[in-house]
């Protein structure tokens, strides 16, 4: 097999560069002491980006400079830092992770849900609560099964109703937030849901109510949540993922009814080693000719092998 060159441009997860070098030409671009300069002279070369976490952008800046690019296999189910729009118009195919981490974050979410609600001396209960879930896919639902087995009742907000789920559907979040006493967020991050959880929501959700967040930090105003649980207008809040990742506000980290966990929705070694293997699929799938496994919406798989990237831009033009 000729050597398959992928770059990985931020550092991330240990466990993804160490397996993607095993098997193919490695080039980590944060070691490189001009990374600009290597990429003016090393980018022809590259075909496939590894992502090797959330914080590392592959944004169309980056792709631009590496012109054989093909493939962005990215770790994690959430790929908002990557350009994946860009990525599908340019004839550029760009994978996630999805399916192997669900019941890891499904279980933190539920971690953050015990441990914002009862703080363990005389506290509020979880008996009798309705959980209202934000993105019902793989995570959402997962979460969802928990929750039923703690004798919760489930309702959902989402894009479209799901006619096969047993759960009550909202089309208006503010109208969801009303009914139910614990929202958890398991949506995409993105322009789209951003700032969907905001001071109206939060006021909606009221002062009996709990905000669990394994999602993206994207997706909730911090400012206005930070408010909120100052003032008390709701109960409490258990947090996976920030609005400036990795940086927490101050005033959050103060505050004592917030649980807060440095994003490790997926960190078990077992869940990690899953996701690794994922990217290195794809990779390998790729580098081998195949179709790639998991690709994401905006650039479906539609087995146009050998469309270059100048066919594809000119024909989104
Ligand atoms: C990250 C995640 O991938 O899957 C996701 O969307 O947010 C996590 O599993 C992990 O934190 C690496 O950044």
């Amino acid at each position: 097999m000729p050597p398959f060159d992928v770059l990985m441009p931020t550092a991330g997860l240990s466990v993804v560069a160490d397996l993607v070098a095993e098997r193919m030409r490695l080039h980590r671009l944060w070691l490189e002491p001009d990374p600009d300069r290597w990429l003016a002279e090393h980018g022809a070369s590259i075909r496939a980006v590894a992502s090797a976490g959330a914080q590392g952008k592959v944004d169309a800046a980056l792709m631009r400079r590496l012109p054989g690019l093909e493939l962005v296999a990215s770790v994690g189910v959430g790929y908002d830092h990557v350009d994946a729009e860009w990525a599908g118009a340019h004839g550029i195919i760009v994978t996630n992770t999805p399916g192997v981490l669900d019941d890891e974050v499904a279980d933190v979410a539920m971690a953050l849900t015990i441990m914002a609600v009862r703080e363990l001396p005389l506290t509020a209960s979880l008996r009798d609560r309705t959980m209202g879930v934000v993105g019902l896919g793989r995570i959402g639902k997962a979460v969802a099964r928990r929750a039923e087995a703690f004798g919760l009742t489930v309702v959902y907000h989402g894009r479209h109703a799901q006619p096969d789920v047993p759960y009550r559907y909202f089309q208006s979040l503010k109208a969801m937030a009303e009914a139910c006493d614990l929202l958890v967020l398991t949506a995409p991050g993105g322009p789209e849901t951003r700032h969907m959880v905001d001071a109206e929501i939060l006021g909606a959700l009221g002062p009996d109510g709990v905000l669990i967040n394994i999602a993206r930090g994207s997706l909730v105003d911090e400012e206005a949540l930070i408010e909120a649980l100052s003032k008390r207008t709701i109960l409490a809040a258990g947090l996976d993922v920030f609005e400036h990742e990795p940086n927490v506000p101050a005033e959050l980290l103060a505050l004592p009814n917030a649980v807060l966990l440095p994003h490790v929705g997926s960190a078990s070694v077992k869940t990690r080693r899953a996701m690794a293997q994922c990217v290195l699929d794809n990779l390998i799938a790729w580098s081998e000719g195949k179709a790639p496994l998991t690709p994401v919406a905006e650039t479906p798989w539609r087995g146009r092998w050998g469309r270059t990237r100048g066919e594809a831009a000119a024909e989104s033009a």
